[in-house]
């Protein structure tokens, strides 16, 4: 390409990685150590900067992009920014997403001259940044030679795109425009690993055989499917169909295999499913988990884990009981499995009998005070092929996830990491890479205040993202968990500040419902609103939480509650 430098620099380098890995949009927050490196990623007509209020809101703005795009980066200055972009970083590690998180650092001879600088931590060891980026990264490198950076850049990016987690690269302020060699051919990079055929095979011999002895089989779907890539969620089809089973999802994983698919039994989420998802699952007597990830929050404070032996699917592995088997890609093991099992839809015909008949929805009269199960009826008549569903932490988790799910539509959330806030970034970076789909955002009031000038970056790029703001005063979540009155906040006018963010030249509204009738007219100017975000502050009553939020809070406490176990008990 003629718009490619004929002399390299290790900026220049960088840049041309990050498009050949399919990234388009790079978040940024600028600053003394990394301005040179922004003006050379900037000099690459392929991407497009993208600036963010904080450190914090650009690693979850990168974060969902990952999400959106597979890949993604964010680039920061020393410290200051970095520690900030190390939360959206532990957010990619947990989500199992590809960040690449690159970070400005001091001029290479101040550390040999015992210089003190500016935004360190006033010791002349400026190893810490590093240090701590390895421990939430799979391979964190600094650059100390321009010499050194395309074997070091290529390295970290292989390893995040195999891995499926967040790399770390430090590039010093004086090296962002040294010259380095040009970029071998990406496939170096990209090129993925395949499985050991003998593993794989083995493997799906032992699926087999596992599946042989048993008369109730069911296929568990975890959040680790989608990030597995690689076909997986194809593969996944076709193997259930193979098996003709009851196929539950967990909370994470919610929209990685059809709701309108006759083979769906809902979302295994223990005492808190939809539909009879736990019912089914603790009648199996056999489990396929593929991609699952139990932590407490998904096992509803431990009290949901299946008690029968797993067969686990994992990215890159197998584990039955009893046998292991090391390099097999998940997407080639379902498709490989889904060639030899048998057909046998007892768990079907079971949950048939278990099934709950549809529930009843009442329509609130346009005058009626406006209530969480209103919002979540008219939240469900916007889910269409084309929307994505972002749900914050709070009780936008719960009512989030009984939505359905028509062909199409997807669904986002940050079980792992949950952290409030990550919705209005995350969604943002999300928009930016899919202007084709619908945004819609459902956050809860203490959230919304952790991150709530990422707005302001959805009014400057025109993105019609519809924010559906759940003011219920307070962190209700936390509420069911523990109360006290730290979980009491400050209410702000939402409607007035998302205006705010117009400046002299935006497009955002902002719109409040205390009334079903409202909330109606606010989604028509939400659609109608093309060209920028839409907040629509939805009032509540304090005490109007989901039954699920309640009993979900009460076994998460109880295991947070645990007394210490004596050692050796
Ligand atoms: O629906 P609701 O009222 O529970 O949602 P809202 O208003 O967004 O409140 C969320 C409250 C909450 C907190 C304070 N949920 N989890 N936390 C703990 C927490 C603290 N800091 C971060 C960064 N993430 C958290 N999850
Ligand atoms: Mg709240």
């Amino acid at each position: 390409m003629s718009s490619l430098p004929t002399k390299y620099t290790v900026g220049d380098y960088l840049a041309e990685r990050l498009v050949q890995i399919g990234i388009r949009h790079h978040f940024v927050v600028p600053g003394d150590y990394n301005l040179v490196l922004l003006d050379k990623l900037q000099a690459n007509p392929n991407l497009t900067e993208v600036g963010c209020a904080n450190e914090l809101n650009c690693s979850l703005a990168a974060e969902g992009y990952a999400r959106a795009n597979g890949v993604s980066a964010c680039v920061v200055t020393f410290s200051v920014g970095a520690l900030s972009a190390f939360n959206g970083t532990g957010s990619a590690y947990a989500e199992n997403l590809p960040l690449i998180l690159i970070s400005g650092s001091p001029n290479t001879n101040d550390a040999s001259q015992f210089h003190l600088l500016h935004h360190t931590l006033g010791t002349t060891d400026y190893s810490y940044q590093l240090e701590m980026a390895k421990k939430i990264t799979c391979c964190a490198v600094a650059i100390a030679r321009a010499h050194e950076a395309p074997r070091l850049i290529d390295r970290a990016i292989r390893h995040a795109l195999l891995a499926r987690k967040p790399c770390y690269i430090e590039i010093p302020t004086n090296l962002s425009g040294a010259e380095c060699v040009r970029p071998g051919p990406i496939s170096a990079v990209t090129y993925p690993i395949t499985s050991d055929k003998a593993a794989l095979e083995a493997a799906a011999n032992c699926a087999a055989e596992y599946l042989s002895g048993k008369l109730k089989p069911v296929i568990l779907v975890g959040p680790k499917l989608r990030r597995a890539g690689d076909g997986a969620e194809e593969a996944l089809l076709k193997l259930a169909e193979a098996m003709g089973c009851a196929v539950a999802v967990q909370p994470a994983a919610k929209g990685m295999f059809p709701e309108d698919h006759k083979q769906f039994v809902g979302i295994f989420w223990g005492t808190v499913s939809t539909d009879a998802a736990d019912s089914i699952v603790h009648w199996a007597d056999a489990l396929l988990c593929v991609g699952t990830v139990f932590t407490d929050y998904s096992t509803v404070g431990w009290t949901a884990m299946p008690d029968i032996p797993l067969m686990a699917a994992e990215m890159d592995h197998v584990t039955f009981p009893g046998a292991h088997f090391s390099r097999v890609r998940l997407g080639e093991f379902l498709s490989h499995l889904a060639t030899q099992v048998k057909y046998n839809n007892s768990t079907m015909i079971e949950y048939n009998h278990l099934k709950p008949d549809p529930v009843l929805v009442h329509t609130a009269a346009p005058g009626d005070e406006l209530t969480r199960k209103e919002i979540s009826r008219q939240i469900q008549a916007l889910l269409g092929p084309k929307t994505t569903l972002f749900v914050e932490t709070g009780d936008s988790w719960f009512n989030g996830v009984q939505l359905k799910l028509p062909p199409g539509a997807q669904f986002e959330i940050e079980m792992a990491w949950g952290h409030i806030g990550w919705s209005i970034p995350a969604a943002f970076g999300y928009a930016l890479r899919h202007p084709d789909r619908k945004t819609i955002v459902m956050v809860g009031d203490g959230s919304f205040q952790v991150t709530a000038q990422e707005v302001s970056q959805m009014v400057r790029f025109n993105l019609p993202i519809t924010i559906v703001l759940i003011n219920n005063r307070g962190y209700t979540i936390e509420v069911e968990i523990h109360d006290g009155s730290y979980n009491k906040i400050k209410n702000w006018n939402y409607a007035l500040l998302v205006q705010a963010f117009n400046g002299e030249d935006g497009n955002a509204k902002g719109l409040s419902a205390k009334t079903a009738g409202e909330l109606q007219d606010a989604i028509k100017v939400a659609s109608e609103n093309t060209q920028g975000p839409t907040l629509i502050e939805c009032s509540i009553d304090q005490d109007d939480c989901s039954r699920e939020l309640i009993t979900w809070g009460h076994f998460v406490a109880a295991a947070n509650a645990r007394p210490p176990r004596l050692s050796g008990a």
